[in-house]
């Protein structure tokens, strides 16, 4: 990081500058692998936000004028950067948030890969040609910027992330004021620190370091014109609430999921056992497409739950620097306890335990990571009820259910569709009708066969239906939140001549 004028003390940094604000409170980034302190940030207030969003609406007037290529350069700039700072960010990343290293770098990339399809896109159509019923007309979808987007972005990917939201909303020609998440400051410090170098104007990028009540400063404000948030469904559902009696304002929220992976009786049981042990336990399972739920047809059962038990029984939690290691830490001491509640409901609801590692031994703990906050696999089979709590709540941690259906394809999509949730999620299938049934009536946003449900690539949307989404505040589809489409019309002719036959005459 570069020197800042706060003495030990990040900040924020708003209208082009490096400001301590107006708070008085300051805050940690801990790493979650050890405990240890990585770096002290201002906590931002309501004051903070208030100035953020005057620099972003004046900001506006200008940036809105560049054209969609000379927005782009500014971000292919920070592209490079991306690309060149790889292994330096994957390890800060690692530092912060737990992820195992290999993580980390797919996260940068993931970042990269973004910023290269917004500023790439700048040279794409950006509207459509529309046939008009009226000969002398000419008439089109054209797209303009919202003005200022205010971006909430969550820890687990602390770059890819605030980019899904960010390089779209800048190339397109509005304006930001983000906060990142409370628990990954010092990758939204760096991040800020690459727009500076950029040269990105003043006050076209604002980023205010803080908690909850600074996002709920930047929910409420009237001056924001579009909310783009990535985080859980409680929080997301509570913005889209907020924002959805404000007239004008848009808000895309891509929240949790209980996403499930369907194995059925002809599966290939080497890809079913390796994909279900990756969209499970990679990123301890705090991605917010992480499967919590595996749904086994009885013909394979046994043999798959023998065979995943034995892969969760042995995969390798531990220092997530360490390019051996399979599994990180949980984010926090909080979300530990939660991830044990869960697996205490589970039991309390008849599950029956295959795999405990909730509780590491003190042997598998590596020296001078006693303090980190360490949760392993906890795997349990259970009779499928609609009325169970365990197979419907999402965990956001190494937390599986293993289910048995017997029947037909339809019969697992009955279960598979039974949670409130509709993210991610994948079947495990030598059957094409299979393959095509669970496509079609797979309640989600992100169907995958014969692979994890996780590893989404950014030119493709990314989103989910029921509880766990409203809009695609994310890869390409971002476009859509953060522009207003115009239905543009032009007369050729001296006459005037109107549509669906209505008389001109007066
Ligand atoms: C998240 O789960 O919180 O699809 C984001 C993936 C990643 C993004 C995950 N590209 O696994």
């Amino acid at each position: 990081m570069t020197d800042q004028p706060t003495d030990g003390t990040y900040g924020h940094y708003i209208d082009g500058e490096w400001t301590d604000g107006s708070g008085d409170t300051t805050f940690e980034s801990e790493n979650p692998a050890t405990g240890e302190s990585l770096a002290t940030f201002e906590r931002g207030t309501e004051d903070d936000i208030d100035v953020a969003l005057a620099a972003a609406d004046e900001a506006f007037e200008e940036w809105r004028e560049l054209s969609y290529i000379d927005r782009a350069e500014y971000l292919w700039d920070i592209y490079h950067e991306l690309r060149d700072r790889t292994e330096e960010l994957a390890e800060v990343i690692t530092k912060e948030c737990g992820k195992e290293i290999s993580e980390g770098r797919a996260d940068v990339i993931e970042a990269y890969h973004m910023v290269e399809w917004a500023a790439g896109n700048a040279r794409h159509p950006h509207g459509d040609v529309v046939p008009s019923e009226v000969g002398a007309k000419d008439a089109y979808m054209r797209r303009k910027p919202r003005g200022v987007i205010g971006c909430i972005t969550p820890w687990n990917f602390p770059v890819a992330i605030p980019f899904w939201h960010m390089a779209i909303a800048l190339v397109e020609g509005n304006t930001v004021v983000w906060k990142p998440a409370e628990q990954t400051p010092w990758c939204g410090q760096i991040i800020a620190e690459m727009m500076e170098d950029a040269g990105v104007p003043d006050g076209v990028f604002n980023m205010i370091q803080g908690f909850g009540d600074a996002g709920a400063s930047i929910v409420d404000d009237s001056r924001v014109d579009t909310v783009l948030f990535t985080g859980s469904a409680e929080v997301g559902h509570e913005i889209a609430g907020k924002v959805g009696g404000e007239p004008g304002k848009l808000a895309a929220c891509e929240m949790g999921g209980k996403n499930g992976i369907v194995i059925t009786e002809n599966a290939d049981l080497d890809i079913a056992v390796h994909s279900a042990v990756m969209s499970s336990f990679k990123t301890t399972g705090q991605r917010c497409v992480s499967s919590e739920r595996l749904i086994v047809h009885e013909d394979v059962y046994d043999e798959f739950k023998d065979r995943y038990v034995e892969l969760a029984e042995s995969v390798a939690v531990g220092d997530p620097l360490d390019e051996n290691t399979f599994m990180g830490p949980a984010i926090e001491p909080g979300h530990v306890e939660k991830i044990h509640k869960h697996n205490e409901l589970a039991k309390k609801e008849g599950a029956e335990v295959l795999v405990d590692r909730a509780e590491l031994e003190a042997s598998e703990i590596p020296d001078g990571h006693e303090d980190g906050h360490w949760v392993g696999p906890f795997v349990y089979e259970i009779e499928y009820d609609s009325d169970l709590r365990c197979i419907k709540e999402e965990c956001f941690g190494p937390h599986v259910a293993l289910m048995q259906y017997s029947g037909d394809i339809e019969d697992a999509v009955k279960i598979h569709n039974d949670t409130p949730y509709g993210l991610a999620g994948a079947i495990i299938s030598e059957d094409y009708r299979q393959i095509n049934y669970f496509r079609d009536h797979a309640e989600l946003g992100l169907a995958y066969a014969n692979l994890p449900c996780i590893g989404a690539e950014v030119q493709l949307p990314f989103g989910g239906v029921k509880k766990s989404g409203n809009g695609y505040p994310s890869a390409r589809e971002a476009i859509e939140a953060v522009t207003e489409r115009t239905a543009w019309t032009l007369n050729n002719s001296k006459e005037i001549e109107m549509a669906q036959g209505l008389s001109a005459d007066i």
